[in-house]
């Protein structure tokens, strides 16, 4: 496993290299998912091939930007599922973007995660491991290595709500339950990266991250193998819940591999509220 954190450690210095000097418009194609991608998807895809192409513990890798899984070495005991670079569409505005790698073994599944890794790409880099514990690391520019900052902990009630999708497409009981939420002085924080959204509910302590099924989208936006799962075993492993509204959502499998789930990721207090909601919903 230390030679798949050093690997990603190293991709994560490129990357931000390449955000800070590589152009940041569109390229002219799009991912499976029909996402259009932008040039530096493309760079930060094959930045991370090339480092995992070196480690001989993957057996193979599969990301968000290409249509199918790719083998790497036979007698590798570890599965990649990564985003290379989650939220690029707000690299033209300057937001955080972040890079997201769930570590499987024997399959891709809810079940068979065994660690996870992201990174932020913010006004600093930050870079979280999560396996038995969750730990934050930041990068030294310096001297080009991340150095441990502190172990992190959910708290079992937070402050912050981040409510992705469409609002005009959530139905009426997600909707009531938001509201709820922020009549009862929970407050919005929502940038539209699922990192940086996440980075900044995990490191205050707690709240509730959430992109539901809706009318435009029934099975959510966000991808089970590649921001899913390494999330919900993220925010497992720090003391919180991670569920699809109904379920734990690493007892999920999948059919696909660019499958999407629902998702509703947060503290304890937070997430049994939406449980309540979610439990009365009939289908
Ligand atoms: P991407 O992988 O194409 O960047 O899309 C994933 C992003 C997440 O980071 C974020 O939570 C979500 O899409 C935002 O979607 P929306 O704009 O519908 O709120
Ligand atoms: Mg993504």
């Amino acid at each position: 496993m230390t030679d798949i954190i050093n690997a990603i450690k190293s991709s994560a210095i490129k990357i931000n290299k390449a955000i800070q000097t590589e152009d940041t418009s569109k390229a002219q194609t799009e991912n499976s998912s029909g996402d259009v991608q932008v040039k530096l998807d493309l760079i930060s895809d094959e930045i991370i091939e090339n480092e995992f192409k070196k480690v001989s513990s993957i057996k193979e890798i599969v990301s968000e930007e290409k249509q199918d899984i790719n083998p790497m070495h036979g007698n590798g005991d570890y599965l990649i599922a990564y985003d290379p670079l989650d939220g690029s569409s707000l690299i033209d505005v300057d937001l955080s973007v972040g890079s997201i790698f769930g570590i499987y073994k024997d399959e891709y599944s809810g079940p068979n995660i065994v660690a996870a890794v992201y990174v932020v790409y913010g006004p600093r880099v930050e870079l979280v491991i999560a396996r038995d514990v969750v730990e934050l690391y930041r990068l030294d520019e310096e001297i080009n290595e991340f150095i441990f900052q502190k172990e992190l902990r959910l708290s079992e009630k937070g402050k912050l709500v981040g409510p992705g999708g469409t609002q005009k497409e959530w139905y009426s009981y997600h909707k009531k339950m938001i509201d709820e939420f922020f009549a009862d002085g929970y407050r919005l924080r929502y940038s539209g990266g699922m990192v940086p959204d996440l980075h900044q509910i995990l490191l205050k302590g707690g709240g509730l991250f959430a992109y539901p099924g809706a009318g435009d989208r029934p099975k959510g936006k966000l991808r089970k193998l590649f921001e899913v799962f390494p999330f919900a075993f993220v925010y497992n492993k720090a003391g919180g819940l991670a569920i699809d509204g109904k379920n734990d959502l690493l007892d999920l499998g999948i059919e696909h591999i660019h499958d999407t789930s629902p998702c509703f990721l947060g503290s304890n207090y937070e997430i049994n509220r939406v449980l309540k909601t979610y439990s009365k919903v009939k289908k």
